[in-house]
């Protein structure tokens, strides 16, 4: 990293980093140690002695290192980074520095997480996504404490333990593992209908994405930007990646699971080792406090959305993540993000699930962190000065002098002082009414947006969230939650429910009293991500000895030189033998890889080299199964053999023209050509190719 890119936070970094490089092992005390690996006995087969104080120190640190895991979000990854504010005149609604002052590169911390797993779970479960992001800010420190779906499963933050309860393992056993595909989850839902609208996006192929960088992320809740003057405007944040929306499919997703079970979390770390940080761009959807009561629906229910078609997002800014932590446990682990950490030009509003989030996020690190002190671990510890009167508690890092730790005080000097400018001012609201347990009845529609997101679905994309139902209702025991389900998922749209009842053994219901509305949001559908360019996307070459070895070396240049990845795979490690005599180095042996964690599939001719592939289950299976998970396959010359014996197409499908013939992400050539080069990058950039038909594929 260059000196430029160290932000004010790595700055404050250096005081806690400790390099290892040129030292001498010591205790804790700093006495020096010359043998770690022989406890202190009595005799060399003698018991050991109490006043070994190095042994005791070493293994009383050791019993002590484990901390308790997050109730929710248990498993995750973080990195550093910055955000800057475009030119984007918001200076007349919030007063946030860090959001309209294109100068200011405000140093950040995010950590992406699964929800319901715990630490030690696979990366690539059906489940929603963490987005949480620490600014550093120059005002003290915002968090931005997010998901990469932009509502949530209930309306009041008094249902999360029973949420939460319902998700995680089931109590008597603890299984599933990561999962939510048991009778307990789908019990709470069936009779809980305002989490139908969030089960659809959960059912969907956001729950699976392809990589952390290539999944959008929301503030879900209404909150409220605050101006000088104090006017309010109501603001929904959403994260949009510079590489698209990209999702994995459900097969493949748990073949990940098994077969590289840190997939998310190695791709973000290795996309930053490798420089290609990921990048994401802030908009905001704002609404004029005049505009509270112009929706169908309550702005102040995080199940609900404000279609971007009706209010458009805005682009504000860009978050780039350019640096990964020294230490997994003393950054990503012991972050500590909190709802309530808001900067002067942000503040809340009335939504009950919000309010509830502002007690719990403090409440959760007071246990997880060990005493109130936490916020003065290093990565939690603001760029701006904080001073007060709060003293004392478990690992107090700070030597606070003086006398006086309390306000009003003479003898500080009266210090510290009150703040007299650029100071957190509460919006100020009026509020009365009577204190009762009620939810307001603008909360009533649990299916209207849940309707919506259907309706917005391409065709392949419904295929994949009537799929998942089937798995996930599948596995549950008890028909009468099956029932409730249907039941449930009929107000959506009759033809779902209907579907999803097929494939599960429930009678399909009555058609609903009140049919579809038909109205769809187009922004809510993958279909239309970002799709161009293939940068980072990592391609598999299939070669065994005999390789057009020419072939290799120009798609190497070519893949590589528009920023993807090319790994070399044969049936054994080591070298590859060319047709006339090269050695071609290979990445990985087929045995120890598998297709689920590439995006693509390149095979050239070469005829020793095709024999031999043709010859290897592994190698056709690779092939099947990549062509089963829609992902783009290039299969040059005598290769194309392959595809029968795969069974995902034939040789004769190709013109023999000397051309390029492309189908579904397939693309087929003689040699390659600029064409063969250019069609295949298309269809690697396109993501996938959903509407292949595969059923015959056995992989
Ligand atoms: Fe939460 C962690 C996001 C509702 C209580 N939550 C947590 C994290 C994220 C979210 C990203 C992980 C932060 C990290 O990486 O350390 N949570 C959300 C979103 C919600 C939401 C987007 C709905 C809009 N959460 C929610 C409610 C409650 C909580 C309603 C309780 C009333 N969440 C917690 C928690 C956690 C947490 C128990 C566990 C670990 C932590 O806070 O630090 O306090």
């Amino acid at each position: 990293m260059t000196s430029e890119e160290r932000t004010a936070k790595d700055r404050r970094l250096d005081d806690y980093r400790v390099d290892p490089q040129d030292t001498v092992l010591t205790t804790d005390q700093g006495i020096r140690i010359d043998d770690t690996d022989n406890s202190l006995s009595a005799g060399e087969r003698g018991p050991t002695l109490m006043e070994d104080f190095h042994f005791r120190e070493k293994l009383t640190h050791f019993d002590h290192e484990r901390i308790p895991e997050r109730v929710v979000h248990a498993r995750g990854a973080g990195a550093y980074g910055y955000y800057q504010a475009y030119d984007n005149s918001l200076a007349d609604t919030t007063t946030a520095g860090f959001l309209i002052d294109p100068g200011i590169k405000t140093p950040v911390f995010v950590r992406f997480s699964t929800v319901a797993g715990s630490r030690g779970s696979a990366d690539t479960v059906r489940d929603v996504r963490g987005f949480a992001v620490k600014f550093y800010t120059e005002q003290g420190n915002h968090d931005l404490v997010g998901n990469n779906f932009p509502v949530f499963f209930i309306q009041d933050g008094i249902k999360f333990p029973d949420f939460v309860h319902a998700v995680k393992p089931e109590p008597d056993n603890e299984i599933p593992q990561a999962s939510s595909a048991h009778d307990t989850l789908w019990d709470f839902v069936q009779l809980q209908p305002e989490t139908t609208h969030m089960m659809m996006w959960l059912m969907s192929d956001r729950a699976i994405p392809r990589s952390y960088r290539m999944m959008q992320g929301f503030g879900v809740h209404t909150f409220r930007l605050v101006n000088a003057e104090g006017r309010g405007t109501f603001v929904k944040f959403h994260w949009k990646p510079k590489l698209g929306t990209h999702s994995l499919v459900w097969d493949e997703a748990q073949k990940i699971a098994g077969r590289d079970p840190d997939f998310n979390r190695r791709d973000l770390w290795e996309a930053i080792e490798a420089g290609d940080f990921p990048e994401w761009e802030l908009g905001l959807q704002l609404v004029p406090e005049s505009d509270e009561f112009a929706f169908d629906f309550d702005l102040l229910d995080a199940t609900k959305i404000i279609p971007e078609e009706i209010v458009p997002v805005r682009p504000v800014g860009r978050l780039i993540l350019n640096r990964n932590p020294d230490n997994f446990f003393a950054e990503t682990e012991q972050v500590a993000f909190h709802l309530g950490n808001v900067v002067p030009g942000i503040d809340f509003t009335n939504d009950p699930l919000l309010q509830a989030r502002l007690f719990s996020y403090l409440d959760t690190q007071l246990i997880r962190l060990g005493g109130p002190n936490f916020p003065q671990i290093p990565v939690n510890r603001p760029i701006a000065e904080v001073r007060n009167n709060q003293r004392d508690g478990y690992h107090q890092m700070t030597i606070h002098r003086g006398q006086a730790s309390y306000h009003p005080n003479s003898l500080g000097g009266g210090f510290p002082a009150l703040a007299d400018r650029d100071r957190y001012v509460h919006h100020q609201e009026r509020v009365d009414g009577d204190k009762i347990r009620k939810r307001s009845e603008s909360f009533g529609d649990h299916y209207r947006q849940a309707t919506l997101f259907w309706n917005s679905m391409s065709e392949w994309e419904r295929k994949h969230i009537v799929a998942a139902f089937r798995f996930e209702l599948g596995k549950v025991r008890h028909n009468h939650i099956r029932e409730g389900v249907v039941r449930n998922l009929n107000n959506v749209d009759h033809e779902l429910a209907v579907l999803i009842a097929s494939g599960i053994g429930v009678a399909p219901p009555e058609a609903p009293s009140v049919p579809n509305h038909g109205q769809s949001s187009p922004a809510l559908s993958q279909a239309g991500s970002a799709k161009d360019s293939v940068l980072t996307r990592r391609i598999a070459l299939l070669a065994a000895d005999g390789v057009d070895a020419d072939a290799i070396t120009r798609l190497y240049g070519e893949l590589v030189g528009a920023g993807a990845t090319l790994d070399v795979l044969s049936t054994q490690g080591g070298t590859v033998r060319g047709g006339d005599g090269e050695h071609i180095p290979v990445t990985h042996p087929l045995p120890t890889t598998s297709s689920v964690v590439y995006d693509a599939v390149l095979v050239p001719g070469g005829e020793g080299g095709v024999q031999l592939l043709a010859e290897d289950g592994a190698a056709m299976h690779f092939m099947a199964e990549a062509y089963k998970h829609g992902k783009a396959l290039g299969v040059l010359g005598s290769a194309m053999a392959l595809l029968d014996i795969a069974r995902i197409g034939s040789a004769s499908d190709y013109p023999g023209d000397g051309g390029v013939s492309v189908e579904q992400g397939v693309v087929l050539g003689d040699t390659v050509s600029d064409d063969f080069v250019q069609e295949f990058i298309a269809a690697v950039t396109a993501h996938r190719h959903p509407e292949r038909v595969i059923r015959h594929i056995p992989a």
